[in-house]
């Protein structure tokens, strides 16, 4: 293989690997109000959740002072009556605080601080299956997932030029 060649699918492969890695999104919970009693109640945090898609592997970073809040999650009901019931795991006491999402289904944080939770200081997602043939089905009554088709494509238009590549080098 000559030095063009090699720097040519070299530089394929790399790409490939940024598009794995950017596959994984953080997202900063509540933007720049972070993890607080937000100033319109619960809906703060329905409009945060409704602009974005959450995957399986996705990171949540929940901003806010260790002793002013904390996390829990916690079952839908225990979220709808903002009690620790059923809770999902300890307490997050520190922050700010990386929760990594790594089941889907429907996840419910709570802010088991005061009033807290009762004042909107909470959080509800919906996650999707990272990867994989089933994130780019349709299920039924709704739409594909936006954000695996373009990658999945740009992959596939990458593989395409390390073969072309690989293919000219014999
Ligand atoms: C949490 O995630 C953010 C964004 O990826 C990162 O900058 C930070 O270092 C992480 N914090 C911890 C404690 O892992
Ligand atoms: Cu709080």
């Amino acid at each position: 293989m000559d030095r063009a060649s090699c720097m040519f699918v070299c530089g394929a492969i790399f790409a490939i690997m940024l598009n794995c890695a950017s596959a994984q999104t953080v997202h900063v919970v509540g933007d720049g109000i972070g993890w607080d009693i937000p100033p319109n109640t619960y809906v703060s945090y329905i409009n945060w959740a409704s602009g974005r898609i959450f995957m399986v592997g996705d990171i949540l970073v929940f901003n806010f002072m260790t002793n002013q809040h904390d996390v829990l999650q916690v079952p839908q009901a225990s979220y709808t009556a903002c009690s620790q019931d059923n809770a999902i795991g300890g307490v997050i006491t520190t922050g700010p605080a990386n929760i990594t999402l790594d089941s889907a289904g429907d996840h419910h944080y709570i802010c088991t601080v005061g009033r807290h939770c009762l004042a909107g200081q909470r959080l509800a997602i919906t996650v999707s299956s990272a990867g994989g043939p089933t994130a780019a089905m349709v299920p039924p009554g709704g739409t594909a997932q936006p954000n695996f088709a373009p990658a999945s494509l740009a992959t596939s238009f990458l593989l395409i030029l390390v073969s072309a590549g690989i293919a000219l080098t014999f």
